[in-house]
């Protein structure tokens, strides 16, 4: 074996050349790899004694991608398409073996040599459009080529990997190696390449499967209208299609230089700089500072989940799907019959989609159990509370579930805004105490608030952390202060938004300008679909806001047809001018004078003085970092991912522009628009968030 450079190495086994890609964590193409490539193949060409090349990697993948970490660097050569010719011009068969994930320009460069093995196990994906680009480096072209477009188009427009058999199946792999014993049986492969004096086969020379879509615009056009919600204020989907047309359409080499040249561009645009932000912020909120991998964890094998209503149920829901037995506690055998039937229906849901067996339906049921009796906590290494958001109420049972727990276990509330150091007061044991804030639906939206109380132990807090992934969530940790990052964050766009109808804005024009922006709704829709009486009273309501007018006139939200919209019978929104009126009767009798508002001031009223909480949350360290908080709104809020969560989003506006604007705003409407010290700090500096 010789070593090419400091990640590729070079052996020959009778004829056969290896090139092995040795680059953890996940053989991404840096310019080492590039070289390692290229120089490991020319090695083969020049080599007398060599009939075949095989391209393998070391550790646990095959080529994951370009490396993102170069994106927006100078590059340096060899560049990704020198290297793909020099992979399928040489005049040898090259062999890409793969295991673990062949993804993006990893898949590209399997897709450029002349024949692929792969394990089983082995997954192939084209996800760059979650990055906010499309296939760089042939992807658009090649694979259409072996699938036809709409396969293809199925494969990078969803950015999902598919596995090994299937790559069999649809003659993307050409033989399937025996898992573990890749290396023998790609040589053994390569070695009857060569006996059968098989030919050097290039993709871009297939037609078979592009020649029945040609001249027929229309499989494009019906995947546009498809897509039309999803694909709404993405740049790179389009640029996908186009790319795919273009393979059906023009020749290879034409449609391999549209294809980068649409890559580039995207490359160095604002959404895709958004998406690799989340890329890597997503990575990083899994890492506390002050704890190291050195910090024991704790073995949960059983949770027990306190309240069985919609958040209980959700939450129970993901460690049933993960495997964890779970005790659920009720007060009364109505609650938990309700609860239980909603989860079984969730889960038949999904099986009924497809996406589950009724075996595993029954299988997760299975790992539940129901119960009145407190005491049967007692077995969980894991309790979360899941009640209504009152005080009194949580600490009467934390103060109960001290007496039941064992020694250990960890003892956590789902509050959304409550103090959970007072919370861990009111036990023997604040440090086993913290936050665990799952958003509804519980057993759908990926973001957890792990929430670290003062006193949570290290240990605590690492092993809830770890579980986090464990059961498909993303857990950001956070500080104790009131709704913690995300709903501290919100409450200030709330009362914006209530301001601004008072002032002329129409509930309508609000959430067009915030759907317009991105998010999948805005306010008034939102607290339509919540239901305008979560929290209200009938018996102490006194019409002293617009939401009491609106839930003593019985107009609730969607539930009972009308809250700020009237719905129809398919719950489709409308416009109420009797809302309208009664808004402008509140705003008179207040004597806040309507004026004509322009989207731009109800956009910036909206975000800026959310943005500006997040600065104060960082000033006080209640989140790590600021991207810490892009994750949240992103996954926990449904920020449009191409805008990167709000403080990334700050970052691309300007922070002198906000922190002018919140001045100007200040100086009109008062200190709520005060802005945030390190946003003067960092707009001074010509700072960012994103490098704080
Ligand atoms: C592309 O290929 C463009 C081409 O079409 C054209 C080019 C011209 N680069 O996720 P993990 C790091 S676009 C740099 O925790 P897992 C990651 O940050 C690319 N670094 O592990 C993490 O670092 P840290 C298309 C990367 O086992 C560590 O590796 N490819 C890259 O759960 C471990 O990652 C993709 O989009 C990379 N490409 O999952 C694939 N990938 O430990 C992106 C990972 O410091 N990658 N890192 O936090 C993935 O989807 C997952 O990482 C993978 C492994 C499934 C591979």
């Amino acid at each position: 074996m010789t070593s090419i450079n400091p990640v590729a190495d070079y052996s020959v086994e009778g004829e056969v050349a290896i090139v092995t890609i040795n680059s953890p964590p996940v053989n991404a193409l840096s310019q080492g790899v590039r070289e390692g490539l290229k120089l490991g193949v020319e090695k083969a060409e020049a080599d007398p004694a060599v009939a075949a090349t095989v391209i393998l990697c070391a550790g646990r993948t095959f080529i994951a991608g370009a490396d993102i970490t170069e994106f927006g660097k100078p590059h340096a050569a060899p560049y990704l398409p020198d290297v793909l010719d020099a992979i399928e011009n040489a005049k040898k068969p090259v062999v890409a073996a793969i295991h673990g994930t062949s993804l993006g320009g990893g898949f590209e460069v399997a897709l450029t040599a002349h024949y692929r093995i792969a394990v089983p196990s082995a997954r192939f994906g084209l996800p760059e459009i979650k990055l906010g680009l499309i296939p760089g480096a042939g992807g658009t072209q090649r694979l259409p080529r072996l699938v036809g477009p709409e396969r293809a188009l199925d494969v990078i427009l969803s950015g999902t990997p598919f596995g090994a058999r299937d790559a069999k199946d649809w003659g993307v792999v050409d033989a399937l190696a025996e898992e573990g014993k890749l290396r023998e049986d790609a040589i053994a492969f390569a070695r009857r390449l060569v006996a059968d004096k098989a030919p050097l086969n290039k993709v871009r020379d297939r037609d078979e499967k592009l020649a029945p879509a040609r001249g027929k615009p229309e499989i494009f056009e019906a995947i546009r209208k498809a897509n039309a919600r999803k694909f709404r204020g993405f740049e790179a989907w389009e640029k996908a299609i186009l790319s795919v047309k273009n393979a059906v359409e023009l020749p290879f080499d034409q449609g391999i230089a549209e294809e980068r040249a649409m890559f580039m561009a995207l490359l160095g645009s604002t959404q895709s700089k958004a998406q690799r932000h989340l890329f890597f912020a997503e990575r990083a909120a899994a890492k506390i500072a002050d704890i190291g991998a050195e910090t024991p964890t704790k073995p949960i094998h059983r949770v027990g989940v306190i309240g069985a209503g919609t958040m209980g149920g959700g939450i129970a829901m993901n460690f049933l799907s993960a495997g964890i037995p779970v005790t659920l506690v009720e007060t009364s055998k109505e609650a938990l019959d309700r609860g239980v039937a909603i989860i079984r229906r969730n889960y038949e849901n999904t099986a009924k989609k497809g996406r589950m067996t009724l075996e595993q339906v029954v299988e997760r049921m299975e790992r539940l159990s129901l119960t009145l009796d407190f005491r049967a906590l007692a077995e969980a290494d894991l309790v979360i509370e899941a009640v209504y958001e009152n005080m009194d109420l949580k600490k009467l049972i934390f103060e109960k579930l001290d007496g039941v727990a064992k020694p250990g276990a960890i003892l956590a509330s789902n509050t959304s805004y409550l103090d959970v150091d007072a919370i861990a007061a009111t036990t023997k044991r604040p440090e086993d105490v913290l936050g665990m804030h799952f958003f509804s639906p519980a057993n759908v939206m990926r973001l957890l608030e792990i929430v670290r109380g003062a006193k949570t132990s290290k240990s605590v807090l690492a092993t809830v952390a770890a579980l986090a992934p464990k059961i498909g969530k993303v857990g950001v940790t956070v500080g104790v202060c009131h709704g913690f990052v995300g709903n501290r964050m919100l409450a200030e766009r709330q009362r914006e938004a209530g301001k601004l109808i008072l002032e002329g804005a129409t509930p309508w024009a609000v959430d067009r300008v915030l759907a317009d922006f991105g998010l999948p709704m805005g306010p008034f829709a939102m607290s339509d679909l919540a239901g305008l009486d979560i929290g209200w009273s009938a018996e102490t309501s006194k019409g002293a806001t617009i939401r009491d007018i609106l839930c003593e006139e019985g107009r609730r939200g969607q539930k009972t047809g009308a809250g700020f919209y009237d719905y129809d019978e398919q719950r489709n929104a409308k416009p109420s001018a009797h809302v309208e009126a009664i808004i402008r009767a509140f705003a008179a009798a207040k004597g806040v004078a309507q004026r004509e508002i322009s989207d731009a001031e109800i956009l910036e009223r909206c975000i800026y003085p959310l943005i500006n909480e997040g600065a104060k949350i960082l000033e006080e360290g209640k989140a790590q970092r600021a991207s810490d908080i892009d994750v949240v709104w992103v996954m926990g809020y449904g920020w449009p991912v191409y805008r990167g969560g709000p403080m990334f989003y700050a970052d691309t506006v300007g922070l002198k522009t906000v922190l002018e604007r919140l001045k100007d705003f200040q100086a009109t409407f008062g200190d709520e628009f005060k802005p945030a010290a390190l946003l003067e700090k960092l707009a001074a500096e010509g700072g960012t968030f994103s490098k704080a």
